[in-house]
């Protein structure tokens, strides 16, 4: 385990980094990689992100200047956000050996990588890269920028119970350099936006949720055939997780989501009185007390059957 200032003069002496991203890229993975990247840049150096090829059209725009051109090598590779080898890209196992470094802030982290940097109490990767960034180069807006997106996605824009008063400090630093106009089309974007394909898969999750433990507890599905019906892109169902946790009266918001047939991924929301990492766990998936998930096998109705197990089990 590094602190922030080995990590920050660890990565001084590295030279021709690649950046890695996880499954699924989310505005934290591609956030912190991206400012990541450009702090890197300011220093001299040659660093690149690996092209991420579940990038959505949300969050393209930040990898955008960064991507690695065909063929180039690196010297040395760095993860971001990724909590355990199993969630690299399928594209990103040919430098599963050049790792050597993760910068991470998930409590459940399964060291892969012969050094970590680890904040489990950091709302998003993005404060961590904040805090070593900050010890090598100015915070310019082309570092704030992404690192805004990292954070602000992490905490749904600074509602969910991740978000500590360190979270605020960090957000107001980089508001400080950010113009208020970008900011404020980035949080109309990501927070206040919805397409209307999306608005059609809500509709039908919740007329398909259904409520457990005396209402404590909600469930909704997204199978595969559902995305099909209403030609779903990947950018029309992320970040729809938190739906069900949204119901009056539920602690523990789980979403079901068929990636192929047979395979699910499980993501549950929930307040203080259940462990959503601990609940995951059990399925062999993990995460942050808050929010975590499991990729399983198995039909929707199985998967519903076992996750519904795992959280009467954390209640006992
Ligand atoms: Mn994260």
């Amino acid at each position: 385990m590094m602190t922030i200032q080995e990590t920050a003069a660890f990565l001084k002496a590295q030279d021709g980094i690649l950046l890695l991203t996880h499954v699924r890229p989310d505005g934290d993975t591609v956030g912190s990689a991206a400012a990541l990247c450009q702090a890197l840049r300011d220093l001299g150096k040659t660093a690149y992100l690996l092209p991420n090829p579940e990038l959505t059209a949300t969050y393209a725009p930040y990898a955008a200047p960064y991507l690695a051109p065909e063929g180039w090598e690196p010297r040395s590779a760095v993860t971001v956000d990724i909590a355990d080898a199993h969630l690299l890209p399928e594209n990103a196992l040919p430098y599963a050996d050049s790792i050597v470094l993760a910068i991470d802030h998930h409590s459940s982290h399964r060291p892969f990588a012969p050094r970590v940097c680890l904040d489990g109490e950091a709302a998003a990767a993005g404060e961590v890269v904040y805090e070593i960034v900050r010890l090598l180069t100015p915070v310019t807006p082309r570092i704030a920028l992404p690192l805004y997106v990292a954070i602000s996605t992490d905490t749904g824009c600074f509602v969910y119970s991740n978000t500590t008063a360190a979270t605020h400090r960090i957000a107001a630093a980089l508001l400080e350099v950010l113009d208020a106009a970008q900011v404020a089309a980035v949080n109309k974007a990501l927070f206040r936006t919805k397409s209307k394909t999306r608005l059609a898969m809500e509709s039908r999750m919740i007329s398909g949720m259904t409520l457990h433990d005396g209402g404590r507890v909600a469930v909704t599905e997204i199978p595969l055939a559902l995305r099909e019906e209403l030609h779903a892109t990947e950018a029309d169902i992320e970040d729809l997780a938190s739906l069900a946790s949204q119901v009056e009266g539920v602690d523990c918001g789980i979403t079901l989501r068929e990636l192929r047939p047979g395979v699910v991924k499980i993501s549950v929301r929930s307040g203080f009185r259940i462990n959503a990492s601990d609940v995951c766990a059990r399925l062999g998936g993990g995460g942050h007390r808050g929010a975590a998930g499991a990729t399983v096998e198995g039909t929707l109705p199985e998967v519903k059957d076992a996750i519904l197990a795992a959280v009467a089990a954390e209640e006992a």
